[in-house]
């Protein structure tokens, strides 16, 4: 048998889902730098991670958020839409209420900001992320 670890996946494959978080806290929507890998570090995105085995996508952005930022949040509506990462990847967002905690970069991520509407462009965010934001943008109130 041949192994395939680096070849795409193909279309009968499963895909890894990434599960983010669009988490709201008094109008704004929240970013978080990343540290790693490497290629990724610098830009901006919507914190979160890939789900686990027989993981619900809800329990595992509850787990990734507190794993990065130390956070419990309430998990909300998913975010209409599927943005493909890289292959065999794609990305999936949740809107999430902060419950308690206030967000620290403990894991992946070095800064973190909270972003009104009209601030959403002052951060480069990963390119897979920016439609995303789009949609998320929907759930802040108006300027
Ligand atoms: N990724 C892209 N945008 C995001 C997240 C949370 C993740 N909003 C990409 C980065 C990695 C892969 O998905 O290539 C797995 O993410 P992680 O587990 O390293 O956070
Ligand atoms: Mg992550």
């Amino acid at each position: 048998m041949t192994e395939r670890t680096t070849e795409p996946a193909a279309p009968h494959e499963p895909v890894v889902v990434v599960v983010a978080g669009a988490l709201y806290d008094g109008g704004r929507l929240l970013a978080a730098r990343r540290s790693a890998p490497v290629e990724l570090a610098g830009r901006w995105e919507l914190p979160g991670g890939k789900l686990e085995p027989g993981e619900s996508p809800e329990a595992a952005l509850v787990r990734e958020l507190r794993e990065e930022l130390g956070v419990d949040v309430e998990p909300g509506e998913r975010i209409p839409g599927e943005w493909p990462l890289k292959p065999g990847y794609v990305l999936r967002v949740w809107t999430a209420r902060l419950l308690s905690g206030e967000p620290r970069p403990l894991e992946d991520h070095d800064e973190l900001r909270w972003l009104s509407r009209s601030e959403l462009d002052s951060v480069d965010w990963l390119d897979q992320d920016r439609p995303a934001v789009a949609e998320a943008a929907r759930w802040l109130p108006a300027p």
